[in-house]
């Protein structure tokens, strides 16, 4: 893995579980290399803003850090001037679900052929404690001394409702199944989708609860039938099911999009 770091210093907190996410996609590239499916100049990944952002600083790999909530419209333009790049982007819940929302719902409603990995820490950290579109109702932080009044939206449910052919969740906490389920996001062709749980160890310290109340999806997932899907993400259950719920093949924007250009 050590051909894949940096030199640039990692200023995430000690034990932030972005760097848990940062071991995940090392290793998901050092497989693929020595499975020789994937070539380094092939793979390009994009950043957001926010702590999760600084991950391509730490990649020795191309990559492109993007504007806040616009790492979508980077990906897919890479996508279109080159398709034989694989387009991996790391957003987050304020990035994507907050400030980049509307990008997110149309990357999903035309099917391009990127892999979106959003780390989902409910709350806007970088700037020191926001609530985001993932906060849930109650949250206190800096623009909610008083607890958030909004109820949270379900960020897979609106993939699911706008086209996304590839939603799946995932646990930070859980390197391996963070890493095989990026993997599965990675050989999707089409819109992938990954919302990785993420505690945030300073403003948002969910690290008890999630490890208590994760479990993964049995065989009957991923399901190729919408209603499933949505039956399963908006589950009132007492545990967070983790692995993909929802796997369809379409064409992409991408394939749809060149006879017309070329
Ligand atoms: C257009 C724009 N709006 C707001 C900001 C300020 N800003 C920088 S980072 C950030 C929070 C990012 O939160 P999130 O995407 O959840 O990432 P995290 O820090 O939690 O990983 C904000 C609001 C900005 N840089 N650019
Ligand atoms: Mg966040």
């Amino acid at each position: 893995m050590e051909n894949l770091a940096t030199s640039a210093k990692i200023t995430w907190c000690p034990g932030c579980p972005n760097s848990a996410i940062l071991v995940a996609f090392r290793k998901l590239v050092e497989e693929l290399k020595t499975e020789r499916s994937l070539k380094l100049e092939n793979l390009v990944a994009v950043g957001g803003i926010g702590c999760h952002g600084k991950i391509t600083d730490y990649l020795n790999i191309n990559t492109f850090t993007s504007l806040h909530g616009r790492l979508l419209p980077t990906m897919q333009g890479i996508k279109i001037a080159n398709p034989s790049l694989q387009v991996v982007g790391f957003s987050g819940d304020g990035d994507s679900y907050s400030e980049g929302a509307e990008h997110l719902i149309h990357a999903a409603k035309r099917n391009s052929d990127v892999n979106l990995f959003v780390h989902d820490n409910q709350v806007f950290a970088l700037t020191t404690g926001q609530a985001t579109a993932t906060s849930p109702k109650g949250f206190k932080g800096k623009s909610t001394p008083s607890g958030s009044t909004e109820e949270p939206f379900n960020p897979l449910l609106l993939m699911l409702a706008a086209g996304a052919t590839f939603v799946a969740r995932t646990y930070a906490g859980d390197i391996e199944g963070t890493k095989k389920i990026m993997r599965q996001a990675i050989e999707h062709k089409g819109f992938s989708f990954v919302d990785i749980i993420q505690p945030c160890i300073t403003f948002y310290d969910t690290r008890d609860f999630y490890n208590n109340h994760v479990y993964w999806l049995d065989k009957k997932f991923p399901s190729k039938k919408l209603e499933t899907a949505i039956k399963k993400v908006t589950a009132q259950e007492e545990k967070i099911a983790l692995g993909v719920f929802y796997k369809v093949e379409k064409p992409t924007f991408e394939e749809s999009l060149y006879p017309q250009i070329t």
